[in-house]
């Protein structure tokens, strides 16, 4: 049973449905994780496919949110339902931007958008099973597209926006932070380039040094692969300028991904990611457990008795259980 004693597939039903507190519970089950957040994401699952993600990522106070919140306006005057999943950061440092972002995001933000900030209570293991399985709940109750915004520091961040069907980079001028980017890790996932608080000094430099990076070719080999090179855009997201190009790029590289196949690659990118972070866990999880085991006793001793070495000892473990 979850914490609101409804039973799932009904908690289910009325999300299907459109209500908005159902769907607001079952993303809680989602973040606690366990075996209720397996069964609602594998509900979800099954309904899950149509949504476009997007992943809006970038350095810490860049304007992701600001920006986010002028697409989520855009997209549903063109009547699309966005949701938007704002993968916090564990820092405590950070920590006192949710509630800016999500006030910022709500008030621009109707009946026909879904904001939820996530946090990773610390444990990276959670955020990785946690995201794929609330993109799959908004896809599955009809929000498309979904945006995912990451703070682009850690490689779990990198991660999530590097499985966005489209992904979305958010660059600021000064202080060579597209050399940030660059070292981040960020302009090899990016698809899009957002130059965000173009009325700053230093905007035309920050375009310069992305098209030298992309004309020395920091960016993986797609761009030769499929002759797709990521656009620059210059925005200003307080007063909303370069908005809207932004939401035409993104519709643009949509395109791209259907017409070249490339969409159906970063779906299973997506899936195969998902399934080697859970065997990761499933895995990392149960090694206590097994040491406990006839089996983990026994190699345990021989690795006492100086018969074989712990590693030695780990894979015959290992072994006996994948072929059990
Ligand atoms: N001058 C200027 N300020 C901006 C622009 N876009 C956003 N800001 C401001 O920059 C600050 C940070 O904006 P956010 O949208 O919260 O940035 P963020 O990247 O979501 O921040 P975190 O989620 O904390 O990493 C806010 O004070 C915004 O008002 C812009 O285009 N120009
Ligand atoms: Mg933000």
């Amino acid at each position: 049973m979850n914490s609101s004693q409804e039973p799932i597939p009904q908690l289910f039903k009325s999300a299907l449905s459109g209500e908005r507190r159902s769907l607001g519970k079952l993303l809680t089950i989602i973040e606690r994780g366990g075996e209720t957040a397996d069964t609602v994401a594998g509900l979800a699952h099954q309904k899950a496919g149509s949504a476009h993600v997007v992943g809006v990522t970038g350095a810490p106070g860049s304007g992701k949110s600001t920006l986010t919140g002028r697409l989520i306006d855009l997209f549903s005057k063109t009547g699309y339902k966005t949701a938007v999943l704002a993968v916090d950061p564990s820092s405590p440092l950070t920590g006192g931007a949710i509630l800016g972002d999500r006030i910022r995001m709500d008030d621009l933000a109707g009946e026909d958008c879904f904001i939820r900030s996530m946090a990773t209570r610390g444990h990276s293991g959670g955020l990785a099973l946690a995201v794929p399985a609330a993109i799959q709940i908004f896809d599955a109750v009809g929000y498309n597209p979904v945006i995912i915004e990451t703070v682009g520091v850690g490689q779990v961040e990198v991660d999530v926006a590097g499985t966005a069907d489209t992904t979305v980079v958010v660059v600021t001028p000064g202080m060579g932070d597209a050399v940030q980017a660059n070292k981040a890790g960020l302009l090899e996932v990016a698809d899009i380039f957002v130059v965000n608080k173009a009325d700053r000094p230093g905007a035309n430099d920050a375009r310069r040094d992305l098209e030298l990076m992309l004309d020395l070719g920091h960016v993986s080999g797609l761009e030769e692969k499929t002759g797709y090179r990521p656009p620059i855009i210059m925005a200003n997201s307080l007063e909303g300028t370069g908005s809207e190009e932004t939401l035409k790029a993104i519709k643009g590289h949509a395109e791209h991904l259907k017409k070249s196949g490339s969409i159906k690659i970063r779906q299973k990118q997506r899936i195969l990611m998902e399934i080697q972070n859970r065997i990761e866990i499933l895995i990392g999880s149960n090694a206590k457990e097994v040491l406990e085991t006839d089996l983990g006793i026994a190699n345990i001793e021989a690795v006492l008795n100086r018969v074989i070495s712990p590693a030695e000892a780990a894979k015959l473990i290992v072994n006996s259980i994948l072929n059990d």
